[in-house]
């Protein structure tokens, strides 16, 4: 990637400055294991500096009109359009995705500003039925004011985008803490983009650096009006007891342990295939990824060789050759974490090791475990990577309990009688569920959240009949 003005930067206030701590981290291509650029170390310092610059810039961005700030966000997208092909390719060396990834999370991410930008001249408020006659009841969208939003790595520029591009349209302005692995594509190309795209000074901040010294510090700032995080469990654990504390606003999304039904009467070859893509694209790393299989006795089976032919097939490598299916994991803790938190203790308790199970450094070969039970941490735990657990049941009503005993984000369930499946998705309490697909988003993407609060407003139309006590002394009846 050419030298850009962030490379090693902090963008706040709207220009490109060093951390105040003068220290850099190292970009690395995780194929690979080059560097490819710098970061800056942000901290504390640098946190107040950004969320001073946003409230600044927060009372001028929302007094413009909403097609000013439309226009800005068509810009910036365009901006990131010029750049498309070479942020796709700086993904897949940042994250390790294979090209298709890569163009899914640009393209996303482009796509969210654009739909942000159309949301911001719709409705900016209601009439609504009055409580009494002769008022007047309206509802107005305000800005909630500066966001702090913390990201991960794994979709690092569409995760962001999610709540920048409404957060933006909406006059809001934002501080970006982007995962310490992705800093590029997860914020230093988005404050380039959006500098070079015009945005005023201050109303998009990146602040680069790891989780304890740059994230910790943004999520327990006073001046941040809402915090939204998108991560770990455990660090979202660890915001909202901050947050309770302090009475502060935050939104998290987390991950879970998503579960994949395949009922007596499914499709196997076709549950298979949706496996692959709901198990291992992006080696699994997603956090709506099919994390524990759930599969009616009469038909594991048939769909455990289906699953397995599929799995053991996949090439695993560069994610720039051609026919790799899975590129690295994103880190040596992730390929520890899987090996000696998920599939060792797993194996230990009796699982069956049917394909995989081993790995070259980053790269993990895809995995099927049988006989897995719902006490091991392949059933209990949010796999995050290429491994697919499967757990034989016996009835629907077993699925569908097992399914709802454990946080989850997104489900699917496979049969050829699609009120059956209507009938599971209904009872399964997640998000999201599928019935006979793989996490396919339906239009997920444009369903934006729009970073407001309501205010409602009440207006008194006809001459106002005050009780006597509310009247002036001199005009009081009695
Ligand atoms: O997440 P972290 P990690 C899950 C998934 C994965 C696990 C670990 O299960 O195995 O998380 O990933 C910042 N205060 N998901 O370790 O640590 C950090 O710098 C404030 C699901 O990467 O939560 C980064 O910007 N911030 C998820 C962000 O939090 C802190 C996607 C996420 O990092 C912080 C990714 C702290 N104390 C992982 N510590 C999904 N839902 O898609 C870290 N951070």
């Amino acid at each position: 990637m050419p030298s850009h003005p962030c490379d090693g930067r902090l963008y706040i206030g709207g220009a490109f400055v060093p951390a105040a701590s003068g220290r850099t981290g190292s970009v690395e291509e995780k194929a690979t294991g080059a560097e490819i650029g710098r970061y800056a170390l942000g901290s504390a310092a640098d946190v107040d500096r950004a969320v001073a610059a946003a409230r600044a810039a927060q009372p001028g961005w929302a007094a413009l009109a909403a097609p000013e700030r439309a226009a800005h966000l068509r810009a910036f997208a365009r901006r990131l359009e010029e750049r498309y092909d070479e942020l796709v390719e700086q993904s897949m060396r940042e994250t390790g995705g294979v090209r298709a990834k890569g163009e899914d999370e640009v393209g996303t991410g482009i796509r969210q500003l654009l739909q942000s930008a159309v949301q911001a001249g719709e409705s900016a408020g209601d009439v609504l039925p009055p409580y009494k006659a002769g008022k007047l009841s309206l509802s107005r969208a305000v800005p909630i004011g500066v966001l702090g939003l913390i990201t991960p790595w794994n979709y690092p520029m569409n995760l962001a985008m999610r709540a920048l591009a409404p957060g933006l349209a909406f006059g809001n302005t934002v501080v970006l803490k982007p995962a310490e692995l992705t800093p590029v594509i997860g914020g230093q190309a988005l404050a380039e983009a959006a500098h070079d795209a015009g945005l005023p000074p201050g109303v998009f901040n990146v602040v680069t650096g790891d989780g304890p010294d740059a994230g910790w510090p943004l999520a327990r700032h006073q001046g941040v009006d809402l915090l939204d995080f998108t991560g770990s469990r455990e660090v979202g654990l660890a915001i909202s007891r901050a947050a309770a504390g302090e009475l502060r606003d935050i939104r998290l999304e987390l991950g879970g342990s998503n579960a994949f039904v395949v009922l007596d009467d499914a499709d196997v070859e076709l549950a298979a295939g949706c496996a692959m893509i709901a198990s291992l694209e992006f080696q699994g790393q997603t956090c709506i990824s099919a994390s524990r299989h759930l599969v009616q006795r009469e038909a594991a089976g048939a769909y455990l060789d289906a699953v397995v032919a599929r799995a053991a097939a996949l090439e695993v490598g560069d994610p720039f050759a051609p026919g790799t299916a899975l590129g690295p994991l994103i880190s040596a803790a992730q390929v520890d974490r899987l090996q000696h938190a998920i599939v060792g203790p797993s194996l230990a308790m009796g699982a069956r090791l049917l394909t995989g199970g081993t790995h070259d450094g980053l790269f993990y070969r895809p995995t099927v475990l049988a006989d897995v039970t719902p006490e091991m941490p392949a059933f209990r735990e949010e796999v995050f990577g290429p491994v697919i657990p499967v757990t034989v049941v016996d009835s629907e009503h077993e699925a569908i309990a097992l399914t709802n005993g454990l946080p989850m984000l997104m489900n699917s369930v496979f049969t050829r009688d699609l009120v059956r499946g209507l009938a599971v998705a209904e009872q399964l309490q997640a998000g999201e569920v599928h019935v006979n697909d793989a996490h396919a988003r339906h239009g997920a993407e444009n369903q934006l959240p729009a970073f407001t609060r309501r205010q409602w407003i009440g207006v008194q139309r006809t001459p106002l009949n005050l009780p006597d006590w509310a009247q002036a002394p001199a005009t009081r009846e009695s």
